[in-house]
């Protein structure tokens, strides 16, 4: 039987992207199906899902009450997913920086891998479109920063352009994840690296967002900063 697989986005405030990104991703493969999670947008993204959610089987959405950030949306779509036994969980955003165009390669390199992870650093190679510099310069140092403290033996540690195979999330205990923000990113395949579960980089090309309003904000920063020394003790002593 074909593999079943699941894209979770996150939603906040996506009303110009989310209804052309659905139908998007579902002419990608027959095998994908979609889960919205929405934090009560105030500009309605979550009723218009719903309208798509209506006609069409394969589109799902949680509403929840309020912004509670992005770890914990993903958290909630992993628990949704493997209650209903998908073989495959993918990560992505809604504002089409990330292009769900390549996602038949992640379905092909996830053949051979148990996480994929869609890179935009590369082998030295920079892959991120229409950001200022003073944004590529934070997030380059950040996944050189992550890399040297945890020693996660990958480039782009922050990215969000993911597929898991279920056993991977599976055996990580989901109510022990603490980080939110791009922490949450490395925290995921931190925890699937030291399971011995065969992390693979796939390189994509990043494009900033046209439409809606950015969410990055300094305590994401600041939790990220923090978070990958918490990573690297817990793997130390074995709590991971
Ligand atoms: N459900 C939920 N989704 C969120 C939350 N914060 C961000 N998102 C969504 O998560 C995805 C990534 O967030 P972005 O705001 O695009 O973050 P980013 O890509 O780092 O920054 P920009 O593209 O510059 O905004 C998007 O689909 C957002 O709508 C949140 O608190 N709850
Ligand atoms: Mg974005």
């Amino acid at each position: 039987m074909a593999d079943r697989a699941l894209v979770i986005v996150p939603t906040y405030n996506e009303r110009f992207n989310i209804a052309r990104l659905i139908p998007a991703i579902l002419a990608q493969d027959p095998c994908l199906e979609v889960l919205v999670v929405d934090d009560a947008s105030p500009d309605g993204t979550g009723a218009i899902v719903d309208e798509i959610a209506e006609d069409n089987q394969r589109v799902n959405i949680i509403h929840r009450s309020a912004k509670l950030g992005l770890g914990t949306a993903y958290l909630t779509g992993f628990r949704w997913a493997l209650e209903r036994r998908y073989d495959l969980v993918f990560e992505m955003d809604a504002d089409f920086s990330h292009n769900p165009e390549r996602l038949p390669e992640f379905l092909e390199a996830i053949r051979e891998a148990d996480v994929v992870l869609g890179s935009r650093y590369q082998n030295g190679h920079v892959n991120v479109v229409n950001w200022p510099m003073s944004r590529l310069f934070l997030s380059y140092a950040a996944n050189v920063y992550a890399r040297a403290v945890t020693g996660l033996p990958i480039f782009d540690t922050t990215g969000g352009f993911k597929c898991f195979r279920r056993n991977v999330l599976e055996s990580i205990d989901l109510s022990s994840v603490k980080s939110n923000g791009y922490a949450f990113q490395i925290e995921m395949s931190f925890r699937a690296w030291k399971r011995g579960f065969r992390l693979v980089e796939i390189p994509i090309v990043f494009v900033d967002r046209t439409e809606g309003e950015s969410k990055m904000s300094k305590r994401i920063v600041r939790e990220a900063v923090w978070m990958v020394w918490r990573l690297r003790w817990w793997g130390l002593t074995g709590r991971i």
